[in-house]
C-alpha cells in the first residue's frame, strides 16, 4: 500500500468533475487501499480520488471512534435526502480552515462496494455529512464554496500566500504522522 499526496486548494485540479468507475479490478481496489492508508495517515475522516488527483467516483469514510470501520463507495449516488443538519466541516484539501455548512441530515446512498456489488447504505449524522463533503468533491466542489465571498476571498489570498511560500510542489507531501503542534 502507498500514501498518496493529497492535492490543496486552490489547485485547479480540484474543480475537475470525476468520471464514473467502468470496472471494478484490482486497480480500483489498489487505489481504494491507498487512499484508505492516506486517509488514516493524515488523519481525516474521508477522502474523495479527486483529492489525490484521479478523476473516477469513488470516496472512502470512517466516522468510528476505533477508526476500525471503512467505507468505500464507488460510483455512489443520493436516491433520498431527508431534514437539515449544520455541523462543522473540515477539509484535508484545506489544511487550517474549518466552518459551518448545511447539509442532509439523513440520506440513502446507492454505490457499487469494492467486489463491483451494488449496495445502499442509509447514513445519518457525520456519516451523512461525510458522504456528502466527499460526493461534493467528485463534482470539483469544496466545502469553502458554501462560505461566504468575504470568507472565500480571505482563504483564498491564505492559500496563495502559503504556496509561494511553500514552492511549486504540486501536492502536499504525504506525512506518516500527524503534524507537530507548536
Ligand atoms: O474530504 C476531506 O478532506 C476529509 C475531511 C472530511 C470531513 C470532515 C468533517 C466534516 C465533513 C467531512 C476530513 O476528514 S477533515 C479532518 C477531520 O475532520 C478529522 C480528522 C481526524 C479525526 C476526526 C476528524
Ligand atoms: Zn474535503
Amino acid at each position: 500500500m502507498a500514501l498518496l499526496p493529497i492535492l490543496e486548494y486552490p489547485d485547479p485540479r480540484l474543480r475537475i468533475r470525476a468520471e464514473p468507475v467502468t470496472v471494478v479490478d484490482d486497480g480500483i481496489r489498489r487505489l481504494a487501499a491507498d487512499m484508505l492508508e492516506t486517509m488514516y495517515s493524515a488523519p481525516g475522516i474521508g477522502l474523495a480520488a479527486t483529492q489525490v488527483d484521479v478523476h473516477k467516483r469513488l470516496i472512502v469514510l470512517d466516522v468510528s471512534e476505533g477508526r476500525d470501520q471503512p467505507h468505500c463507495l464507488i460510483n455512489p449516488e443520493i436516491v433520498a435526502a431527508e431534514g437539515k443538519i449544520n455541523s462543522e466541516e473540515g477539509c484535508l484539501s484545506v489544511p487550517g480552515t474549518y466552518d459551518f455548512v448545511d447539509r442532509a441530515k439523513q440520506i440513502t446512498v446507492r454505490a457499487l462496494d469494492t467486489s463491483g456489488s451494488p449496495i445502499e447504505i442509509q447514513a445519518a449524522d457525520l456519516l451523512a455529512v461525510c458522504i456528502q463533503h466527499e460526493m461534493d468533491h467528485l463534482d470539483g466542489k469544496l466545502f469553502v464554496d458554501y462560505l461566504s465571498e468575504m470568507k472565500r476571498q480571505r482563504l483564498r489570498k491564505k492559500a496563495l500566500k502559503k504556496a509561494r511560500h511553500d514552492g511549486p510542489e504540486k501536492a502536499s507531501s504525504p506525512r506518516r504522522h500527524p503534524a507537530p503542534v507548536i
